[in-house]
């Protein structure tokens, strides 16, 4: 849904407002909007797990593949595509190993990894949580390994850890009702224990923190006006990196929560989705990843179904989540083995 605005700098208020109303009125026959990498991606990942029931690296880099080669034309990042030539050029032998490569060998920070996350940590959630959610280790560890395959950049999959730590406290909050401030703060948490040790005067990524953003999500989430769009623009991000679009995309969600005097509309999803697109830049993937925690939060049964008759394969991607559930129950001996007896 945020496809068409990708890239753009100022999206008019009323131009935005009336592409919803068109997606809303079932008398209109809108386009049908062609999914993107974000879901391409996705799509593959609850894939990958689902028929190996664990996280098989070369099995999902395989997959990632052989959905860009069918169709390479769905908005992908500019360097992901040499890693799937080289994937294939080397049969998948190491399905690590180009992505190391890229970037002089500094990996990709883009928000690539951050982008697919959702499946690999609703499949941590209910597989590996043993019951009681409290650690968040197998969700990291999980979120590392199926990052690196394309993102070894250490803040390009520090960026899929921090959306998938955002889903999974969704999943564990309120429906109703949750402090936001509490929720940036436990994010805060995780993010400055990744962060020690970080060297602030790194000439290459020195001083890029997501506790810096996060700290300016609280900011702007304490603030009794609505941060200027420029605002969240130039300080907060809507670019393809993961540092300045995952922050943006967990602010949407919990901004969403309050009536927003910039998209005057009842429903929390759809004013959620309508806030990350009216922020312009990465629309698609910023709108994707606020989808995604939102989703985690207040379930399907939320979504306009008017937004899903538009939304190519949705049906499919409807099947491939119970099918997900189900791939990743845990069966009470893997319960025990996560536990170390
Ligand atoms: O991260 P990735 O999969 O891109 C996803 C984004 C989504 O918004 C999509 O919708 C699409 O628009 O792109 O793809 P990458 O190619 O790994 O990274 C995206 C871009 O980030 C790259 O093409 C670079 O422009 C930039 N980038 C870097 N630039 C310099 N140095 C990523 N890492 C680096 C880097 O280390
Ligand atoms: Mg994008």
């Amino acid at each position: 849904m945020g496809s068409p605005f990708e890239g753009e700098a100022h999206i008019g208020r009323t131009h935005l407002s009336n592409y919803f109303n068109q997606i809303l009125d079932p008398s209109i026959k809108v386009p049908f909007k062609p999914y993107t990498d974000d879901t391409a991606m996705t799509k593959q990942s609850a894939i990958s797990l689902i028929e190996n029931k664990s996280f098989n690296a070369q099995d999902m880099v395989k997959k990632f593949a052989n959905e860009y080669f069918h169709n390479p034309k769905r908005g992908y990042g500019s360097a992901i595509g040499d890693i799937f030539f080289n994937l294939r050029r080397t049969n998948y032998a190491d399905p690590y190993g180009p992505a190391s490569m890229q970037f002089k060998g500094l990996g990709s920070y883009g928000n690539g990894a951050a982008m697919r996350v959702a499946p690999v940590a609703l499949f941590a959630y209910h597989h590996c949580s043993d019951g009681d959610n409290h650690d968040v280790t197998p969700i990291v560890n999980l979120v590392t390994d199926a990052s690196k395959v394309t993102h070894s950049n250490k803040l390009g999959y520090r960026g899929a850890i921090l959306q998938a730590l955002a889903i999974r406290l969704a999943l564990l909050l309120d429906k109703d009702d949750f402090d936001t401030i509490s929720f940036a703060n436990e994010l805060i948490q995780y993010m400055t224990q990744m962060e020690v040790g970080d060297d602030p005067d790194d000439p290459i990524d020195g001083g890029k923190s997501f506790v810096t953003k996060l700290e300016l999500v609280k900011q702007y989430l304490n603030s009794t006006e609505e941060p200027h769009i420029e605002e969240i623009q130039n300080k907060l991000g809507v670019h393809v990196s993961a540092l300045d679009s995952v922050p943006t995309a967990i602010y949407c969600f919990l901004a969403a929560q309050k009536p927003l005097e910039s998209v005057p509309v009842d429903c929390k999803f759809h004013r959620c989705i309508h806030y990350a697109i009216s922020l312009g830049g990465d629309t698609d993937t910023i709108a994707s990843m606020a989808g995604a925690i939102i989703g985690a939060h207040m379930g399907d049964e939320v979504i306009p179904n008017q937004f899903l008759v538009h939304c190519e394969h949705s049906e499919d991607i409807r099947k491939i989540a119970d099918d997900l559930y189900e791939a990743s129950k845990p069966t009470k001996c893997e319960r025990y083995s996560s536990k170390g007896s």
